[in-house]
């Protein structure tokens, strides 16, 4: 045996990865089901570093060296499954087996159980950035034990992106933490880019602006505090015309965004936990939303498309905007924290939340000035109640407040939806808030289900008899 480490699964993904593995030095036996796809690896890309070409898996574990650390790479779900259970009766106690598909977490708690049962460790590790991303340094997220880690680290510290001289990847705890985390990293994403494109239609319909003059407004706040992969490839994109047509390639393609499930995922384990992740449940919605166009049609020819007029200086307005994409991406980013603080509270899993923050600063989808700012915060204070109230943000959305207030009521008026931006205001107005009309839906409770309530006045449980004579009762 000679490899470090081994890959299997060699589509776009696992062929990038064991590349960046490659060539940095390490040593890697790969193998794909169909060996045809390992065979033409080795011949394109070869003399990129020291691969072991390996046929069959029999092969391909006796290649790797003790404790064998063997990386999955092939599609989730029942695939990694069939992979999982091949692997298993090759190997001996203490080899590492490490998921980099996007699992569900569940799936990787119960995959690291069965495993542990044969003295195996198991690794759900959440790897994001794409193709791009695999091959030339991705952020990596990994679960597991700590033996693993202490395995995996020299490779993954290697081909992980790098910031400021620091990896994008650490050990983000142990169990399922990696794929959970991964997991939350993913639905921010989509909150982010709810919130970009709710910007850019704000720009066009109610500013005036052509998609090339936006392109040059978020090329304008790349250069600012919203410097993001994001907003930079928002620019690519807005500033690029259709071959074909020569109209602006956003107007061609057709407005009903996809998913494949993280988004969904991310806003099913809020709900168990009692997160409120308003800002990625609206860009959920609002990709199921585009994707209805029965009754899209239906609504459209019922109520018509129109919108109303309303004048707005275009400078202000691109300011204000501005302001309202910043304000809500707090928002949403102080979710995502939360969600990740409630999943490791819950699982005993200790996730250093500015840990997340710095191995998102480079690699990754969301990758950002920002987190930055939200590594300072919990640093500043590691107990923060919500990235909100830490004083950068608070100050930045403070500064912020009145411009999205009149950002989310333009839109309101006009007509044009903005779920993630009047959302994330609700949310913070609803967190900043002395009383909230909970008081009144816990009266409702009490009247048709005697669910009882407490009092601000007094200790104690209280029923009010609602059919009787509306004497009080202290249940406690
Ligand atoms: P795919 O998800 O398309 O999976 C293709 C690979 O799975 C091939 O190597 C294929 O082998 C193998 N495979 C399948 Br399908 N069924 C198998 C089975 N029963 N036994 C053995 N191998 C099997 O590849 P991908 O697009 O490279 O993605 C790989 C993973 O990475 C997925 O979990 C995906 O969700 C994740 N991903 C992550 C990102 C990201 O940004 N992080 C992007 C894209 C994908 P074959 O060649 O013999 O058919």
């Amino acid at each position: 045996a000679r490899a470090t480490i081994g890959l299997t699964g060699l589509a776009v993904m696992g062929r990038n990865l064991a590349r960046n593995i490659a060539r940095q030095g390490h040593t890697i036996a790969v193998h794909n089901r169909t060996t045809e796809k390992m065979t033409s690896l080795v011949e394109q890309f070869g003399d990129e570093g020291d691969f072991v070409p390996t046929e069959t898996l029999e092969e391909f574990v006796a290649a790797i060296e003790r404790p064998r650390a063997i990386v999955i790479m092939v599609k989730a779900g029942a695939p990694t499954d069939a992979v999982i259970d091949e692997l298993v009766p090759l190997l001996d106690p203490d080899d590492i087996v490490v998921d980099a598909g996007n699992a569900h977490y569940d799936d990787t708690v119960r995959r690291e159980a069965a495993l542990a049962e044969k003295d195996l460790h198991f690794v759900g590790m959440g790897v994001s950035g794409g193709e791009e991303g695999a091959l030339n340094g991705p952020s990596i997220m990994p679960g597991g034990s700590e033996h693993a880690w202490e395995r995996l680290r020299p490779v993954l510290t290697s081909i992980a992106a790098e910031v400021d001289g620091t990896p994008c990847t650490t050990h983000v705890g142990p169990g399922a933490a990696g794929h959970f985390v991964k997991m939350v990293h993913n639905g921010i994403e989509y909150a982010d880019m709810q919130l970009i494109a709710e910007s850019y239609d704000l720009l066009r319909t109610v500013g005036g602006l052509e998609p090339a003059e936006i392109s040059q407004v978020f090329r304008e706040w790349n250069d600012g505090d919203l410097e993001s992969f994001l907003i930079d490839i928002t620019a690519d994109v807005l500033a690029h015309t259709d071959g074909d047509t020569g109209a602006p390639f956003v107007d061609v393609v057709r407005d009903a965004a996809e998913q494949k499930g993280t988004g969904r995922w991310t806003v099913q384990s809020a709900l168990d936990l009692g997160v409120p992740v308003t800002g990625i449940a609206e860009a959920t919605f609002a990709r199921s939303i585009s994707g209805h166009t029965e009754q899209r049609a239906a609504a459209a020819q019922t109520f018509g498309s129109d919108l109303a007029r309303v004048e707005v200086d275009r400078d202000t307005f691109v300011d204000q905007v501005r302001a309202a994409l910043y304000a809500s991406k707090v928002v949403a980013y102080a979710q995502g924290f939360d969600q990740i603080k409630a999943g490791s509270e819950e699982n005993d899993w200790d996730v250093d939340l500015g840990d997340m923050a710095t191995i998102w600063r480079g690699g990754c989808i969301i990758r950002a000035q920002f987190l930055n700012r939200i590594v300072d915060a919990y640093a500043e204070r590691a107990d923060l109640p919500s990235l909100l109230v830490d004083p950068y943000f608070a100050d930045a959305v403070r500064d912020g407040l009145e411009a999205w207030r009149e950002v989310v009521a333009t839109a309101a008026r006009v007509g044009v939806p903005t779920p993630a931006f009047a959302s994330s205001l609700a949310y913070f107005d609803a967190l900043r808030r002395d009383r909230l009309p909970a008081a009144l839906i816990q009266g409702l409770r009490d009247n048709f289900g005697a669910h009882t309530y407490g009092r601000t006045d007094r200790e104690g449980t209280f029923h009010t008899l609602w059919a009787g004579d509306l004497s009080e009762e202290d249940q406690s």
